[in-house]
């Protein structure tokens, strides 16, 4: 390696141990000591110099910048670094008995911002992914309606277009936390959400060319999967803010999200959303499902059912640190980091405790704060090292509070699968790991 690359390194490293005002004390020291190690000659501590692939390490010129990289024909359409393998969907084996009616999870800790990229989206499918050829998909609107149409894809993408970020939660997320605490990963505690942008033409406008007729109340959403997943969706909800949608992340939508049409009903639990949509009929009253009636219901201690809970309250978790994030620094400064939810609206504030819930500091929410889209929130804090609960809870403004587990059981039992958007708490191990607890 040329001298003048080695005092180019020790200059930087120099001006930077000279300059910067390190709020990680650890690095801080690193600095000072390689800007002291630099004027008296030697470089860099002895121990960084024999660590393990030091050869690619400063003051080397590392490999990949003493050759030509792979040129742009390489990969016409980009994957992630092979460094990244463990950013995966992820699902849990015991959870179904097969993998077509089945479900994956979001991998929420190793995700920045807001938007969730496509590939990584939490799947829900009870038949399956179907392949499906756009040039042979229709959308019908027919019931009572003053002209039933038939849609082609080129007819869908040729309407005015609009799009909106928005979260999509399934209302199961959780589901598996009601009787105490299950699944050690915030990937499998919260991750059966995603916050893409969607893009399609507003329901309203397909309703408005086939022409409501006034004794109509409620539409029937139906998917060309194997299941033919059908819901019932109130026409106030579909003339609202329903969106049909054939983009996901700037590009069509992918086959696990309901390509190449899906419904997107914002801030409604997930499986409204009906994917790889065909039909939308329009009625006087809701269709019978044996699975709004049987599942997606939450049964209440008194052994009623809550039914047609359509909107998904506020939820919010942190993902750093949590199980798959544990503290690996000791004791000093972490970014808390998390994401909240409500399907009423914005989330006007989040509150972090680091004690259990006994003091609650405000966060710092990441503009843009969306109505009925993920929020990422941020609380700079200092950890002692000594055990500790980690928690956040999210208000959103309709002046709603997400509820302890404590008050959510007390309403509703434990009896549900569904809706479950109690505060989650996470507790710090002296070590730095961290698990998944209850607090009763
Ligand atoms: N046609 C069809 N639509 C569907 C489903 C399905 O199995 N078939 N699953 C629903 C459920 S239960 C959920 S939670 C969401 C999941 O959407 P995602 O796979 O994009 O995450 O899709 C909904 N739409
Ligand atoms: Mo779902």
């Amino acid at each position: 390696m040329a001298t003048h690359d080695r005092n180019e390194v020790a200059r930087h490293v120099a001006a930077m141990s000279a300059t910067s005002q390190p709020v990680l004390s650890a690095r801080r020291r690193l600095l000072m000591g390689a800007g002291v190690a630099a004027a008296s000659g030697a470089l860099l501590h002895p121990k960084l110099a024999l660590a393990k692939g030091s050869e690619n390490l400063p003051p080397n010129v590392p490999d990949w910048t003493r050759s030509l990289g792979t040129g742009v024909n390489e990969k016409p359409y980009g994957v992630p670094s092979s460094f990244e393998k463990n950013v995966v969907r992820r699902n849990v084996e015991w959870l179904t008995a097969t993998e077509q009616s089945s479900v994956n999870f979001t991998p929420l800790p190793e995700l920045d911002g807001i938007i969730t990229p496509s590939g990584l989206c939490f799947e829900r499918h009870h038949a399956g992914v179907p392949e499906i050829d756009p040039a042979q998909h229709r959308l019908v609107i027919h019931g009572m309606v003053a002209r039933p149409l038939i849609f082609t894809m080129d007819d869908l993408v040729r309407f005015p277009s609009t799009s909106r970020i928005l979260f999509l939660e399934c209302p199961a997320n959780g589901g598996m936390e009601w009787k105490g605490a299950q699944m050690d990963g915030c990937q499998f505690t919260h991750g059966m959400v995603h916050c893409c942008e969607w893009t399609g033409v507003a329901l309203s406008t397909l309703l408005a060319e086939a022409g409501v007729l006034p004794e109509a109340k409620w539409m029937l959403a139906e998917g060309a999967d194997g299941a033919a997943m059908t819901r019932s969706i109130p026409l106030a909800k579909a003339l609202d803010d329903c969106i049909v949608c054939y983009a996901q992340n700037g590009e069509r939508i992918r086959p696990e999200q309901g390509y190449p049409v899906r419904l997107m009903v914002p801030g409604w639990e997930g499986n409204v959303n009906v994917k790889w949509l065909r039909r939308l009929k329009l009625g006087d009253r809701p269709w019978h499902h044996r699975e709004e009636t049987s599942k997606y219901t939450d049964l209440m201690p008194d052994g009623k059912a809550r039914q047609f809970t359509f909107t998904m309250d506020a939820n919010s978790v942190v993902t750093a640190p949590c199980p798959e994030k544990p503290l690996k620094f000791g004791k000093g400064f972490y970014e808390i980091r998390g994401l909240a939810w409500s399907g009423h609206g914005r989330i006007k504030r989040v509150d972090v405790s680091v004690d259990g819930g006994n003091n609650w500091q405000t966060a710092v929410l990441q503009e843009p704060v969306l109505s009925k889209a993920l929020t990422r929130f941020r609380l700079p804090w200092t950890w002692d090292g000594a055990p500790t609960l980690v928690q956040s809870r999210a208000i959103d403004e309709t002046g709603y509070v997400q509820p302890t587990i404590e008050q959510l059981r007390a309403a509703r039992g434990v009896n549900s699968i569904y809706h479950k958007n109690a505060q989650q708490t996470w507790r710090v191990n002296p070590d730095g790991t961290v698990n998944n607890v209850q607090i009763l």
